[in-house]
């Protein structure tokens, strides 16, 4: 029984509409049976998602609470809640036009049942396919890109670090030679995740470094190579095209393997984030993204935003600095985690005690 599914059972009457929903309404998944390979896994997501927890759970605490009726007013304060949390004007309307339409569809009179609605929506919004994570299983080579500073390097020494873990060969190609302190920051990365790395000078060529990892990577059977990249050039034209230089040798010194560009962007800064995937989606194919800095901000809706406004998968979050802070992104959970109200804390902190139970 899901989180919310909890919450219904425990707290709201047995009324006509409430039934209809969970009859119709596809019900939250079980975090308990995939809540994670990893222990602390879902108490790790909801630490890191406290500061945008708080904000939208009062706020929504007091739509909820203040209002009897679905009137106007009750739909223009969650409008106004929703945007706050950084969901974007266009996500909140999409998600209101459901709502109402869901409201309509169950006969829905009051506004508690509206909810748990509200949450499935936005999960809905998240769903990505089964098939998003499959160039794990893959040769696949890694290209990671963003603006400077999002958290692109520190992205590939955790995952570096968790694909060796599921015993994985992995090999980092320091991209970013714009910098010594890049090559540098990568290598101590390397170091601590235990797998090798390619680096040349600073100020060689990105590109020669990616034919040169790519080269290392097919004669020592490696499973995953991860390319950082540099986030910053001398303007904006050198840097996509570097980025659109090292995608083609890729493609055509191992057209075997998969690529999987993902883009990283750093969560704390809101629409911000949303318009810089915008502008790489434009000159570059984006197969998904690393939503990281989630735990330094309330900005946490940006998620949602992201998914449904671009059209491409978040696939990976960063909740904090260490490295099983950098998670797969799992909608259901999320949405579990961010709609933690007041009432539904405890049984949050429930999941947390059953997770610990299982994994000592
Ligand atoms: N709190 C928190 N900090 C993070 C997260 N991800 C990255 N950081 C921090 O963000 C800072 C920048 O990270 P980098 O990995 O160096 O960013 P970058 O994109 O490689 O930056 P450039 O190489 O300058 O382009 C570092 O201090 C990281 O520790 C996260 O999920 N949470
Ligand atoms: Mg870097």
């Amino acid at each position: 029984m899901g989180l919310f599914d909890k919450r219904k059972k425990n707290m709201e009457p047995e009324e006509e509409p409430a039934k209809e929903i969970q009859q119709s309404d596809a019900p939250v998944q079980e975090p308990e049976e995939e809540k994670s390979n990893e222990p602390g896994f879902f108490k790790r997501l909801v630490s890191g998602l406290t500061k945008t927890r708080k904000q939208l759970s009062e706020s929504l605490n007091q739509i909820f609470h203040g209002h009897s009726e679905l009137d106007d007013e009750f739909y223009d304060e969650l409008e106004e809640v929703l945007i706050m949390a950084d969901l974007g004007l266009e996500t909140t309307d999409r998600i209101l036009s459901d709502l109402k339409r869901r409201v309509k569809e169950y006969k829905i009179k009051e506004v508690d049942p509206c909810r748990e609605l509200l949450s499935n929506i936005i999960r809905d919004q998240m769903m990505v396919e089964d098939s998003a994570y499959d160039f794990e299983e893959q040769k696949t080579v890694m290209l990671i890109i963003g603006v400077n500073g999002v958290g692109k390097t520190t992205s590939i020494g955790k995952l570096a670090a968790q694909y060796k873990k599921r015993g994985k060969k992995v090999l980092i190609a320091a991209g970013d030679t714009f910098r010594a302190a890049a090559i540098d920051q990568l290598k101590t990365w390397a170091e601590r995740a235990g797998v090798e790395i390619i680096a040349q000078q600073e100020g060689s060529d990105p590109a020669a470094v990616v034919y040169d990892a790519v080269q290392a990577a097919k004669a020592r059977n490696v499973d995953i190579l991860l390319c950082d990249t540099a986030g910053r050039l001398h303007n904006k034209k050198n840097l996509m095209d570097e980025l659109a230089k090292m995608r083609r040798i890729i493609e055509k010194e191992y057209p075997e393997a998969h690529c999987e560009t993902l883009i990283v962007l750093d969560g704390s800064t809101g629409q911000n984030a949303l318009e810089q995937a915008r502008q790489f989606s434009e000159v570059t194919d984006l197969n998904g993204i690393i939503l990281t800095k989630l735990d330094g901000t309330a900005k946490g809706g940006i998620a949602t935003a992201i998914q449904a406004e671009l059209d491409v998968p978040v696939k990976y979050i960063g909740v904090g600095e260490t490295i099983e802070d950098l998670q797969r992104f799992d909608p259901t959970h999320y949405v579990e985690a961010l709609f933690a109200d007041f009432e539904v804390r405890s049984e949050v902190e429930m999941l947390i005690e059953e997770e610990k139970e299982t994994w000592q």
